[in-house]
Parts: C-alpha cells; structure tokens; sequence
C-alpha cells in the first residue's frame, strides 16, 4: 500500500508543525494501525484506531486526554494528543478514525528482554504508573471494553468458538485446545478475589507489555508508558502478571521454535524487583501472594485469545500470516505451563524482595 497516497490528505487535517513528507507503517501493535508521520519539523506517530474493539472512540479519547493530562501536570513524561486544526481530540473519515501522538523522541520499545536491568526499570515504570493512576479520579473513566481480564468471561468465549470451529481449524489444534479446557479451574481466582473484596480493585494500565513502554535509548530508563487504551478498572494482578507474559520469556512472543521458549525466572526476579519497589507501599499481602498466580493467569488468557482469534478466523489481532495466532498461543501456553510449574520458587522471590 502505499500509506503516503493514502493517509497524506488525513494527517494534514491535524494541527502538525511543518509539511507532512513521509508516512509508514510503525512498530509493532496488534490492535491499532500505527503510522510514523514525519514533517520536514518533526515526526508523530498517527493511529487509524480500532473502532471494532473500541466502539465508543469519543470514551476512549476523555479516558487518554484525562490520563495524560493528569500526568503532565505532575510533571510525568506521556503521550501527547495532537488536536485536528478543527480543535477536535480525533478525526474521522471515510478512511476510518484516527487520533495523532508527538513522536517521543529518543526513545526505544522491545519486543523481546535483551538486558535484564531494562527488564527491571520497565517494572518500576510500571509499578509507579500503578502509583500516579492511584491518584486518578476513577469515577471520570469510561470502561473501554468489558470484561478484559475477566478469564472466566474468556473461557466461555473460546468454548464457544470451539463448538462453533467456523474455520474447520480445531483439529490442528489438540493439544492447545486441551491444555485450556484442563486448566478450566484456574481461570477464577482474580474474579472472585475482586469479586469478593479480598483483592482490591484498582485502576490498571492492563496492557503492560514490553512494547507499551519507551524506554530511552541511552540510558535505558523507562521515559513514557503508552498505549493507554485500555487503562480501566482492574488489578494489579494483571498489570504485573501481563509484563511477566511478554519478558520474562526467552523468545519473542511469536516464536515459531517452541524449544527457544522458556519463562526465565531470573527474568521475574528482575520485573519484580522493580515493580515490588514501587508499589511497596500499597500492595496488599494477598496481592503479593498472588502475583506469581497473575503471571500464570495473563498468559494462559493471552493463550486462550490467541486460540480463540485462531478458531474465528483472526478477526481480533493483526496477524502477518496465517497461522501466526496459532504460533502465539503455542508459545504462550508452554509458558503458563512453565510459569504454573515455578510457583513456589517465584513465591519466595517475592516475599524476599517485599522483607
Ligand atoms: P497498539 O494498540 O496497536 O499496540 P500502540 O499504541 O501500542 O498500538 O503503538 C504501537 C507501537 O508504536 C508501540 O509499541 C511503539 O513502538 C510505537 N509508538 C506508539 N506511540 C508512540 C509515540 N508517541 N512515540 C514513539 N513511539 C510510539
Ligand atoms: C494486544 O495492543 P497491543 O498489541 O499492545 C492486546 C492485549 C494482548 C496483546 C498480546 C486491546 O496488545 O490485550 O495481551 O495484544 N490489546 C487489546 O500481545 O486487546
Ligand atoms: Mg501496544
């Protein structure tokens, strides 16, 4: 495609300092279409969002416009909303609807741990992240989509998709289909903690892969938490476990070679050690205690959406082949099995670091 012809008229509806020369494909998101929009002044990055997953945009841009100015006025490094020149926090067209963000410039994502220090700033970034949206007034934030982390909610969903097997494609998938339906009692420990009272609900960034921090790239601190899409009411739970999913693997998420992916528990150490240190002062005891059980949990729920968007015919995540939702899942179930096999030993990790 070429993504000049096609988007030039669009981003030059928004409010840029300078001449729009150049726009492309950028990083590597599975949701929104992400372009790098460069001036002959500066560069930003341009989204067509998601508007299947994130019907209620006009929600959506009061939650991030809400967030990030929370955080501006704290002095806090964070995405930045261009306006159209019509005023407005997005635009839409017959192409779709889109939103643009500064370019944060000098500043680096991963797809994959390359040094275990990075690793453990990115949790502190994180953890503190969970402190700043502590402060935020909840009651101002729209839920963006229902029932994310819900795993139960997401088990009912795969089942139905495996009944209905519209692609003909369960029978390439036996093992993976097996390990989730015999995890089937695992799935319900969070909702009934939140449910209940006995783990507080918080409002979480739920989406806290490596690739959804900018680290910078000459010291490798983390400068700016991004993809606010889906901050809404959660636990913390998630927001730890969903970081161990992504980096504290040996391989990149969508690894072909299964026998390259492990869940490296040095890794968590380091994760946890940044996180655990920022959030100290407000993780509840059965919060710590069940931090291992949140990295088990994201990532056998990333597994089962992942099989799931398989058996539907990938509707949900950008895919680059065919296939490619069937090689996620694999890898991230072969580390729910190695993360659930690790309990006790990342158990004493955290009670270490929380001494
Ligand atoms: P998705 O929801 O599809 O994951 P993201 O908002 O995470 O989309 O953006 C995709 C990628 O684009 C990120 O992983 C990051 O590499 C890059 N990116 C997004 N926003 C910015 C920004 N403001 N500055 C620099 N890079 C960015
Ligand atoms: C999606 O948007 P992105 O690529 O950062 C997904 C997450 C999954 C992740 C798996 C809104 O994150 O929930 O964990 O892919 N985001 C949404 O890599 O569904
Ligand atoms: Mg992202």
């Amino acid at each position: 495609m070429d993504y000049m012809k096609e988007f030039k008229a669009t981003a030059e509806k928004f409010a840029l300092l300078g001449n729009v020369i150049s726009i492309e494909p950028y990083g590597e998101g599975h949701i929104n279409l992400t372009l790098l929009v460069t001036t002959d002044e500066k560069r930003y990055i341009m989204q067509k969002m998601n508007t299947n997953v994130f019907p209620d945009t006009v929600g959506l841009m009061a939650n991030i416009c809400g967030v990030t100015e929370h955080l501006r006025a704290r002095g806090i490094e964070t995405l930045c909303v261009i306006p159209t020149k019509a005023g407005e926090r997005y635009l839409v067209n017959e192409l779709g609807s889109f939103r643009v963000y500064d370019f944060i410039e000098n500043t680096v994502t991963y797809q994959k741990v390359t040094d275990k220090e990075v690793f453990k700033n990115s949790g502190a970034a994180f953890g503190e992240f969970q402190n700043y949206l502590a402060e935020f007034d909840a009651s101002v934030l729209t839920e963006p989509i229902k029932r994310f982390h819900d795993t139960p909610n997401r088990f009912e969903n795969f089942k139905k998709a495996l009944e209905a097997d519209a692609f003909g494609r369960a029978k390439e998938c036996a093992p993976e289909i097996e390990f989730v339906l015999s995890h089937a009692d695992t799935y319900g420990t969070a909702m009934e903690g939140l449910a209940d009272g006995t783990i507080p609900l918080r409002v979480t960034h739920n989406d806290t892969k490596l690739n959804n921090i900018l680290m910078d790239e000459a010291s490798g601190k983390a400068r700016a938490v991004i993809d606010l899409d889906t901050i809404m009411p959660g636990s913390m739970l998630f927001d730890f476990g969903d970081s161990i999913r992504f980096g504290a693997s040996t391989a990149a998420e969508d690894e072909k070679d299964l026998t390259k992916v492990h869940f490296d528990i040095e890794l968590f150490r380091a994760y946890a050690e940044g996180y655990c240190g920022a959030v100290k002062d407000s993780i509840t005891a059965r919060e710590a205690e069940l931090l291992p059980y949140g990295a088990y949990l994201m990532t056998v729920e990333c597994g089962m959406r992942f099989l799931t968007d398989y058996l539907s015919g990938d509707t949900y995540f950008a895919t680059k082949y065919e296939g490619h939702n069937l090689v996620r899942c694999r890898t991230q179930l072969k580390l729910a099995g190695e993360i659930e096999a690790s309990f006790a030993e990342m158990g004493e990790i955290v009670k270490e670091i929380l001494a």
